[in-house]
C-alpha cells in the first residue's frame, strides 16, 4: 500500500480543499475600507504622452485618487527592477534602459500603464479610468527583432542605442568556423520560435494592505516568488524589505509569468501606503493579453557540420531574441544565460558557438514561461538534426544514435560550459524507439495512405537544466537573486512536523511531495507533516518556484534540514538511552541502541526535546532545524518525444495518433504527480506548435491575439492520452535526494517532436520547412502550395 514515503504514487493532499471550492486566492481576501485600482494603459504601441487631463475622471464619484507617473516621480519611486543584468561578449554590461511602473513621457507598447485611478468599486474605477482624457503623438512601431535591427527602425529607448541590449557569445567561434569549414556536410536552417501568452486559470491579482501605526505593508499578491517581490517591491520603493510582507496565498497557475515583477505589484503598494487605505487590483482577461509577459519570440540562423560519416562536427547558432518594449525580471537572461547553455544539447559535438542578440521591441515584454529558454534550444537542434538526417539520407533515429553522448562520457564537459552530471541519452532514445515501435511506422504509414490520410512520426530528445544553481555561478552570470533554497522543519511534542519552504505551491503537490520527504526522512507518518509556504513572514529567506527548481533545490533543502533532525535526535536518543551515540542507529522512524532492544521513536524524542526535562549539556530545546540548499550544479532532466499524427489533406488538421516520452527527472518523489507535470508541460509545447500565437501588427504594433477568440488556447480535445515511463536509472549525483527536475520537462521536447512529425507526413509532398504554428490553416495551404508547385 502506498504509504506516503519516497517513490509513492499517493493522491494530493491539496487537492480536496480546491476541488471542493475551498481554495483561498487573493480575490478571496477581503480588507475592510479596501479600494480598487483600474488602470489607464496605452492603446498605442508607441507614441509620445502629449497631454493627460484628469479633472473630469478625478470628478466622478467614488474616485479616491488618479495617480500619474508624475506623481511616482514626486514621490521618489524608483524604476521597476529586473534581477539579471547580461554581459555582452566584450564583457561590458547590457544596456539598461528604464521601466518607470506609469509612463511618464512616452508609451512603448500596447497596454502599457500610464494611470491608475484608485476607487471605492471597481466599476467606478473602470468608469474613472475611461474619463481619462490623454492625448498621444504616434511615433512608428517595430515589433519583431529584425524589423527593431534595421537602421531606419524607431529606437525605443535612448539608453539602448540600436535596440539592442546586449551581444552574448558563448563556446569557441573560431574552432567552430573552421570546424564547419572542414565538414563533409553542412546543413543550415532559418527557423523562428513562435511568440506565445499564457493562460493560468487565475488572471493576476494583488492586495496591499497598509498598517498606518507601522509603516508597514502587507501584500497579498498571486506570485510565484513571495520573497522575489518582496526585495524588488522594496527596491522599487524604497523602503526596507522588513518592512513589506508578502503573502502568496493559493494561486490558480503560474507557470513561470507569475514568477515575475510587474508595475502593478509596485503600483498598487505604493497607492496604498500614499492613501492609507488597502488597495486591490485584478487583472482582467484582455488586459492579460498585454501587460503579463509573454514567451519564445526567436529568430534564429544555424549551421551545423557533420563529417562524411554523419558525426557532428561543429555547431553555429546566432539568435535574435525580442525581450519587447522593457527588460522584465528574468527577461534579459533567458535568451542569454539560459537557452545558450543548452545549445549542445545530448549531442557531443565538439565545437559550438552560440551569439545571442536581445532586441527591444513596441510589444509586450518577454521572460519565462514554461520551459523558459529549453525548448528554444531544443527546436533548433532537433531540426538541425532533422535537417541532417534528411541530407545524409539517414534514418532521424541513426543520425541521433551517431552523436548522442554515451552514458560512459559522463560527467561530460560540453564545449559552452555546462557539465552534464548524469544521463544515458542513447538508452532513453532506444526505450523511446522501441515502445513507440519506430521501425512499425513505414506499415502504418501505408494503412493511413489507403484512407487518404497524410501519417507522420516525429521524434526529438532533449535535455535540460533544472534548478539553476549555483549561485555563485548565477551571480557571475549577472543574477541579482540567489538561487538556494530554505527548509525548517519543526516537530512538537505530539510528533507533528511543519515543513516551511522558501518555495511556492501553484499546482505542483508540493503539500504532497514535500511531506513524502519528510515522512520518509524521518519515518514518520506522511499525514502528520503540514506543509507552509508563501508567506516571507512565516519562511524568512527563500527564492521561489520557477525553473523546475523546487524539488532539485526546495527538496534537497528540506533532506538536510530533516538529515539534520535525525542527528540531533540521534545525540538526545543515546543520552536518554544512555548508550554512546555511534551505537544508535536510525531507521524508519525509531532510534535504536545496536545489540539491544531499546528503541525509541522519533515522536518520543520529539517530546522529549519540547518538555526538555532531561537533555545533554549544551543542547536545545527543541527538535527544529532548517537548512539552506545550494546546489553545485544544474539537476539535468532529460528525455525524448515520440509522436505520430496523421493529417487531414483537405483541411489541414493534426489528429494524434500516439504520443510518447520517457524522462529522466532521476529519483521519482511521487509517479503520479510527475506524470501529471509532464501531461501538463506537454499541452504547453504542444499548444506553442499547433495553434498560440501572439501575433502583432507589424505596422501598428496592435496585439492581433487578445482574446480566447483570436488567441489559440489548445482545448483537451486537442490532444490524446499521452503515454510515458520514467527512467531512473541515473539519478542526480550531487544532490541528497538523487531528483531532478520535471516541471517544464513535457514543454521542452513536444514543439521539436510535432514539427518533425508534421514534416514527415509533409515529406512525400516534397515539404521540408514549415513555420510554427501549425494551424490548420498554414498545414492546408502548405500541402495545397506543394501540390501546386
Ligand atoms: N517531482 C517529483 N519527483 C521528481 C521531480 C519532481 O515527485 N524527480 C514533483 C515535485 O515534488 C513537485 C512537482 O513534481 O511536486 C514539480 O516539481 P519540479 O520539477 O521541481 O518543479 P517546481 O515544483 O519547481 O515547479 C515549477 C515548474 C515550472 S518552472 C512551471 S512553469 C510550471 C510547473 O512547474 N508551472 C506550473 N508545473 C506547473 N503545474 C501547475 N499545475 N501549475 C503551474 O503554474
Amino acid at each position: 500500500m502506498d504509504r506516503g514515503s519516497i517513490g509513492d504514487s499517493v493522491l494530493r493532499k491539496e487537492d480536496r480543499k480546491l476541488l471542493l471550492g475551498k481554495g483561498r486566492f487573493v480575490d478571496d481576501i477581503r480588507a475592510p475600507g479596501e479600494l480598487y485600482a483600474v488602470f489607464v494603459r496605452s492603446p498605442h504601441a508607441h507614441a509620445d504622452i502629449s497631454s493627460m487631463d484628469v479633472t473630469a475622471a478625478a470628478a466622478m464619484p467614488g474616485v479616491v485618487a488618479i495617480l500619474t507617473g508624475a506623481d511616482m516621480e514626486a514621490d521618489g519611486i524608483g524604476e521597476i527592477p529586473f534581477m539579471w543584468v547580461m554581459n555582452n561578449s566584450d564583457g561590458t554590461p547590457m544596456n539598461q534602459p528604464k521601466r518607470w511602473g506609469l509612463a511618464r513621457d512616452r508609451v512603448r507598447h500596447v497596454g502599457e500603464p500610464l494611470a491608475v485611478v484608485i476607487a471605492d468599486s471597481a466599476a467606478g474605477a473602470g468608469d474613472a479610468a475611461e474619463a481619462v482624457r490623454v492625448e498621444y503623438t504616434p511615433r512608428p512601431a517595430a515589433t519583431s527583432a529584425r524589423a527593431a535591427l534595421e537602421p531606419s527602425a524607431p529606437l525605443l529607448h535612448d539608453d539602448a542605442p540600436g535596440n539592442r541590449l546586449y551581444t552574448f557569445g558563448r563556446g569557441n567561434a573560431e574552432a567552430t568556423d573552421a570546424a564547419i569549414a572542414g565538414a563533409a556536410h553542412v546543413v543550415k536552417i532559418d527557423i523562428v520560435n513562435n511568440r506565445i501568452a499564457c493562460a493560468a486559470i487565475e488572471a493576476r491579482a494583488c492586495l496591499a494592505i497598509p498598517d498606518t501605526t507601522s509603516g508597514r505593508v502587507t501584500l497579498y499578491d498571486a506570485t510565484q516568488a513571495p520573497h522575489l517581490i518582496r526585495r524588488s517591491v522594496a527596491e522599487a520603493l524604497g523602503i526596507e524589505q522588513a518592512d513589506l510582507r508578502v503573502i502568496a496565498p493559493d494561486v490558480g497557475g503560474g507557470f513561470g509569468t507569475k514568477g515575475k515583477h510587474y508595475p502593478e505589484e509596485t503600483i498598487v503598494t505604493w497607492a496604498a501606503r500614499r492613501i492609507g487605505r488597502p488597495v486591490r487590483w485584478t487583472s482582467t482577461r484582455s488586459e492579460a493579453f498585454m501587460s503579463d509577459t509573454q514567451a519564445r519570440d526567436h529568430l534564429t540562423k544555424a549551421t551545423l557540420g557533420l563529417d562524411a560519416d554523419g558525426r557532428f562536427v561543429g555547431l553555429r547558432v546566432n539568435t535574435l531574441a525580442n525581450v519587447g518594449a522593457y527588460i522584465s525580471t528574468f527577461g534579459a537572461s533567458i535568451p542569454g544565460a539560459i537557452y545558450s547553455a543548452l545549445l549542445a544539447g545530448v549531442y557531443k559535438t565538439p565545437a559550438v558557438y552560440i551569439e545571442v542578440t536581445t532586441v527591444v521591441t513596441n510589444t509586450v515584454p518577454t521572460d519565462a514561461y514554461r520551459g523558459a529558454g529549453r525548448p528554444e534550444a531544443c527546436y533548433v537542434l532537433e531540426r538541425l538534426a532533422d535537417a541532417a538526417a534528411a541530407k545524409l539520407g539517414l534514418d532521424r533515429a541513426e543520425i541521433r544514435r551517431r552523436n548522442l553522448i554515451p552514458v560512459d562520457a559522463m560527467p561530460y564537459t560540453t564545449p559552452i560550459g555546462p557539465v552534464y552530471d548524469s544521463g544515458d541519452f542513447p538508452n532513453i532514445m532506444e526505450k523511446l524507439l522501441s515502445a513507440a515501435d519506430w521501425d512499425g511506422f513505414a506499415a502504418r504509414r501505408v494503412e493511413s495512405e489507403a484512407r487518404g490520410r497524410l501519417r507522420g512520426i516525429g521524434l526529438a530528445m532533449y535535455v535540460e537544466t533544472s534548478g539553476v544553481a549555483p549561485s555563485k555561478l548565477a551571480g557571475m552570470l549577472g543574477a541579482r537573486i540567489g538561487f538556494f533554497e530554505s527548509a525548517e522543519i519543526r516537530i512538537d511534542g505530539g510528533g507533528s512536523v511543519r515543513l516551511l519552504a522558501g518555495t511556492h505551491n501553484h499546482g505542483q503537490g508540493h503539500d504532497t511531495t514535500y511531506a513524502q520527504i519528510v515522512a520518509s526522512r524521518l519515518g514518520l507518518p506522511f499525514d502528520k507533516v503540514t506543509v507552509i509556504e508563501g508567506d516571507t513572514e512565516a519562511v524568512p529567506m527563500g527564492t521561489g518556484t520557477f525553473g523546475s527548481r523546487s524539488i532539485a533545490v526546495g527538496g534537497s533543502a528540506i533532506a538536510v534540514a530533516a538529515d539534520k533532525i535525525v542527528e540531533k535526535g540521534r545525540k538526545l536518543a543515546a543520552f536518554l538511552m544512555e548508550a554512546p551515540e555511534e551505537d544508535v542507529s536510525f531507521s524508519d522512524g525509531v532510534y535504536t541502541i545496536a545489540g539491544t532492544d531499546r528503541q525509541m521513536t522519533i515522536g518520543e524524542i520529539a517530546n522529549a526535546a519540547n518538555l526538555a526535562h532531561v537533555m545533554p549539556p549544551g543542547m536545545e530545546a527543541g527538535l527544529n532545524e532548517s537548512a539552506f540548499y545550494d546546489p553545485s550544479n544544474f539537476a539535468y532532466s532529460n528525455g525524448g518525444h515520440v509522436v505520430e499524427i496523421e493529417i487531414d489533406r483537405d483541411t489541414g488538421e493534426i489528429e494524434f495518433q500516439r504520443y510518447y516520452v520517457v524522462d529522466d527527472i532521476g529519483t521519482v518523489i511521487n509517479p503520479m504527480i510527475v506524470h501529471a507535470q509532464i501531461h501538463g508541460g506537454l499541452a504547453q509545447g504542444i499548444g506553442q506548435a499547433l495553434t498560440e500565437s501572439a501575433a502583432y501588427d507589424p505596422d501598428s504594433g496592435q496585439i492581433l491575439a487578445g482574446s480566447f477568440l483570436d488567441y489559440g488556447m489548445p482545448r483537451a480535445d486537442d490532444f490524446i492520452a499521452f503515454e510515458g515511463e520514467l527512467d531512473e536509472s541515473q539519478p542526480c549525483t550531487h544532490n541528497p535526494l538523487g531528483a531532478k527536475g520535471c516541471g517544464e520537462s513535457g514543454s521542452i521536447g513536444s514543439p521539436a517532436a510535432l514539427v518533425s512529425a508534421v514534416l514527415d507526413a509533409l515529406a512525400p509532398l516534397g515539404v521540408t520547412d514549415i513555420e510554427l504554428p501549425l494551424t490548420p490553416l498554414r498545414v492546408w495551404k502548405t500541402i495545397r502550395d506543394a501540390e501546386t508547385a
